[in-house]
């Protein structure tokens, strides 16, 4: 498991494999998808999920600063937070956005 923080500059973050807990702060950040369950916090800013490694379905409710679950081929689940933005994977996607300004990439599969 990793502890990962960003900074209050926009950059780009990942986890490992286990679960973890990234907090990336200010900035327009994205933060890579990896294996295991991830609590991901964007902070401010417009910040982006990338899944466009994962290979299931993913199914996606955004819900501002509370706390959001990701299915993912009904199991994985990160949660996420203050995050405005998905990039999705090769399987059939369902995203749902919330009030702020959101961009989903659905990539490959029925979004
Ligand atoms: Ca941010
Ligand atoms: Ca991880």
């Amino acid at each position: 498991m990793a502890y990962v923080t960003g900074t209050e500059y926009g950059e780009t973050l990942s986890g490992t494999h286990y679960d973890d807990v990234i907090i990336a702060n200010g900035g327009n950040d994205t933060i890579i998808s990896s294996n295991g369950l991830d609590y991901i916090d964007g902070g401010a800013g417009h910040d982006t999920v990338d899944y466009s490694s994962y290979r299931g379905a993913l199914s996606i409710t955004l819900t501002g600063s509370n706390v959001s679950r990701v299915i993912g081929n009904g199991i994985r689940s990160d949660w996420l937070v203050n995050i405005e933005n998905i990039t999705g994977g090769s399987g059939d996607d369902y995203f749902v956005g919330d009030a702020a300004n959101n961009t989903f990439r659905g990539n490959g599969g029925h979004d």
